[in-house]
């Protein structure tokens, strides 16, 4: 058999082994942990997806390259008993071919890559962030402040959403749109709006974040795919990821993904409890 053979039947095998490894890796993760920190948004699942592409796409190329210098190592090293001297076979400086099919699949792959999975996965979460993509989206108004996260429902008259331990908290009911208005001000020293400063609103397991930049108002839409919570996945908190002074690292929340039921249930529970 010749070598171009031989390096491409090794080339199918340990490609197809890489795609199957690399899809067990990520089906066994638990949840949290693996790479994608139990992707529970619409908009995480974007990424996703892009991540599942690059690495289909990137795995053979690997597979090319690391191959083919073990494949050299093993089949043209010199023998120990060959002799010191002697017609070694032809040497080339270059190969035309090669370099050719080199240079187009390269620009061809990386022409795929920005089309696919960059340009289609930003129209993709752009698309999402369009008011009319998100039907009945339940409002959270979301103030940051030194050093705390605070979750208002208007549509249900809630002002601050508190656990039993009186800590914020944000409840989202799945596969409902949600839509976040985000503030960075302090409702207890609003007489002082110099003591405001950027906070970043990130939910690692929803796959996005976004600042949140003293006099203005950002918007963010997403729709939480998965019944979660903080305490079945760390990842499922909100976790400030601006550095905002001293307590940042603590800037966090509880975050709950209810159903329908249960998130009316703890509506009825917020406002009987006043919050
Ligand atoms: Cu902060």
């Amino acid at each position: 058999m010749s070598d171009v053979v031989i390096f491409g039947i090794l080339w199918i095998v340990f490609s197809v082994l890489g795609e199957l490894g690399a899809k067990a890796w990520v089906d066994s993760a638990p949840q949290g942990s693996g790479p994608y920190f139990g992707v529970a948004s619409n908009v995480g699942l974007v990424g996703v997806h892009a991540f599942d592409f690059l690495v289909w796409v990137a795995l053979p190329i690997f597979v090319f390259v690391a191959l083919m210098i073990v494949f050299s190592m093993v089949r043209f090293h010199v023998r120990k008993d060959s002799p010191a001297t002697g017609d070694a076979p032809a040497q080339f400086r270059n190969n035309k071919a090669f370099v050719g099919i080199w240079v187009v699949a390269s620009i061809l792959i990386n022409v795929l890559i920005w089309l696919h999975p960059n340009a289609s996965g930003l129209e993709t979460v752009f698309a999402a962030q369009a008011p009319q993509n998100n039907p009945n989206a339940l409002v959270v108004d979301v103030t940051a402040r030194q050093w705390e996260w605070i979750f208002s429902y208007p549509q249900y008259h809630i002002t601050q959403s508190l656990n039993a331990a009186g800590q914020d908290v944000l409840y989202l009911p799945v596969n409902r749109p949600v839509k976040f208005v985000l503030r960075s001000y302090d409702p207890f020293h609003a007489y002082d709006y110099q003591i405001a400063v950027i906070h970043g609103f990130w939910i690692p397991a929803f796959g996005i974040k976004l600042d949140v930049v003293p006099g203005e108002t950002r918007q963010l839409y997403l729709t939480p795919t998965k019944l979660t919570s903080t305490e079945q996945n760390p990842m499922t908190r909100v976790q400030c990821s601006e550095v905002c002074g001293p307590g940042h690292p603590y800037m966090e929340a509880n975050v709950h993904v209810v159903t329908a039921a249960q998130f009316a249930a703890w509506v009825k529970g917020q406002q009987a409890a006043g919050n």
